[in-house]
């Protein structure tokens, strides 16, 4: 791990990173749209709508049954035996743990094989059961809500694979439009955060900077935390530039099984570490207007979900799908010249370019301009 100074180009200037900008757009983040006529299930309240639009963020309690989140924690406990399978049969590892259940398996894989969390976040296909949950009609009339009449799904998702006391999967603050190009920053990304148990305070639950949107800016972020490829922002810096008060803000969201958090892409976040003995199994999912850039470099557009100039009976999956946008930043953004190897734990991606490298690991070192 090395420590740059941030590097002055001429005179007394220093440099600027692609992701530095100067203009604000707090608007976009700040006003409600015209609210729907019609009431619809799941609708957030007024007050949930105001906190929103007016602090950053809101919860969402009692949203989901267990049946209907239960074919997503089946789709995960799917994904972790195929890693097992996989991991097996390459002798990587020499038991394949089955015994163990939902919150337990990954953290077993991970200790036979150190950087299994990585492997399944990075090759992770969205399963039928959460693409489901991505265009939940009750979700989509709270969409309308803070987004308008067209809503569509963007195309950055992650299922979390938060394993016990691992670095990896430990996420520093940030703004999500940190990771997105440019063309996100002035306009409503929204996010819903969906724990697949109850999310505490010991497990790593999130914690958002309340307000810390209200300046409509993305502040200087820099790459990347520890051993991980995650950009952070220091507290310092939402301070300063964010007007974030640490200690009044800062607020920690346990959210328990059924319930989700709502934020925007220029609300601050973390996650805490997860110290339990728990998976704490997550996935974020987030929507804007189609009207607007997907941020998202180009590599793939957003899926349609709702229209008010037509009615959409099944969204797109086939074009959605047809990009692979993991595989894609991988391919452009990593340096390695061989065929990858399918147990490499290294991730890059166009973000590392966007903000100064002040800690160096295999990911940033792995990174090449796409
Ligand atoms: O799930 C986590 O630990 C962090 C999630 C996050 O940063 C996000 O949804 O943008």
């Amino acid at each position: 791990m090395s420590t740059n100074k941030k590097r002055k180009v001429s005179g007394e200037k220093p440099q600027r990173f692609p992701g530095e900008v100067d203009d604000v757009h707090p608007l976009p983040f700040i006003t409600m749209p015209p609210q729907p006529k019609e009431k619809k299930p799941g609708q957030l309240s007024e007050k949930q709508l105001k906190q929103y639009f007016d602090e950053g963020y809101t919860v969402v309690e009692d949203f989901f049954t267990p049946e209907e989140l239960q074919p997503c924690r089946d789709s995960i406990s799917q994904m972790v035996d195929n890693l097992a399978d996989k991991l097996h049969q390459a002798g990587k590892i020499t038991e394949k743990f089955e015994e163990y259940g939902l919150f337990q398996r990954l953290t077993k894989l991970e200790e036979a094989y150190p950087g299994s969390n990585i492997l399944l976040f990075k090759s992770q296909k969205m399963p039928k059961s959460f693409q489901n949950l991505w265009c939940n009609e009750r979700l989509l009339n709270i969409m309308e809500q803070i987004l308008g009449p067209e809503v569509a799904g963007h195309p950055v998702w992650n299922l979390r694979t938060k394993t016990p006391n691992s670095r990896a999967v430990d996420i520093p603050w940030h703004q999500d439009s940190a990771y997105f190009s440019n063309e996100s920053y002035d306009h409503m990304i929204a996010t819903a955060w969906i724990p697949f148990l109850d999310a505490t305070e010991e497990n790593g639950c999130m914690q958002v900077a309340r307000n810390g949107h209200r300046k409509g800016k993305v502040a200087t972020h820099q790459c990347c935390a520890g051993p991980t490829w995650y950009v952070m922002l220091e507290e310092e810096e939402m301070k300063k530039t964010l007007d974030v008060d640490i200690e009044k803000d800062i607020l920690t969201l346990p959210i328990k099984y059924g319930g989700f958090l709502l934020f925007n892409n220029i609300t601050p976040h973390r996650s805490l570490m997860n110290y339990s003995n728990e998976i704490r199994w997550s996935v974020d999912l987030r929507w804007q207007s189609p009207k607007h850039h997907w941020g998202f470099y180009d590599i793939g557009e957003g899926v349609l979900f709702r229209s008010a100039e037509k009615e959409i009976k099944e969204p797109d999956w086939e074009k959605f799908f047809s990009v692979d946008r993991k595989e894609i930043w991988q391919k452009k953004y990593f340096a390695q010249k061989d065929e990858m190897d399918p147990f490499d734990t290294t991730i890059t991606g166009p973000w590392i370019g966007r903000w100064e490298v002040v800690n160096h690991n295999k990911h940033t070192d792995a990174f090449k301009p796409g």
